[in-house]
């Protein structure tokens, strides 16, 4: 077990997703992160990237992450494909209270499966 696995989880509600003690269909699981569904989902297919190490946010991020970061894009990729999100899709991270973000553990959004509208809100 590495470093980023032996920290799963965090003092989050994703921390418990991740170490199961909360109950989620997970739609991608590996050693570094995992995927599931979002509870209050803005498109018809929005689904988190959430990694297993509690980075809390994007701008924590340490520069030994840089390898991690990138593993949960290619994660968003896949599974955003596994959803048929054939037309294009998009992948937000907020960051801090100005952008939006509620829950402190760093996680990628993948939304699509409708018309999407920039700027968003
Ligand atoms: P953010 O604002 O970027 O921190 O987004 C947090 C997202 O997490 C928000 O879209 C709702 C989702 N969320 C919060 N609690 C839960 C949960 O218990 N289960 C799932 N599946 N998603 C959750």
């Amino acid at each position: 077990m590495d470093g980023e696995v032996a920290q799963a989880g965090g003092d989050t509600i994703f921390g418990k997703i991740i170490r199961r003690e909360i109950k989620t269909d997970f739609l991608h699981e590996d050693d570094q992160c995992v995927a599931f569904d979002d509870i209050e989902p803005q498109a018809p297919v929005h689904f988190l990237v959430v990694p297993k190490k509690p980075v809390p946010k994007l701008s924590d991020a340490q520069d030994s992450d840089e390898k991690l970061l990138g593993h949960l894009l290619i994660v968003a990729r896949t599974v955003a494909k596994q959803k048929g999100l054939t037309e294009g899709f998009r992948v937000v991270i907020n960051d801090g209270p100005m952008g939006g973000q509620e829950v402190m553990h760093i996680h990628v959004h993948v939304m699509g499966g409708r018309q999407l509208t920039w700027p968003p809100g």
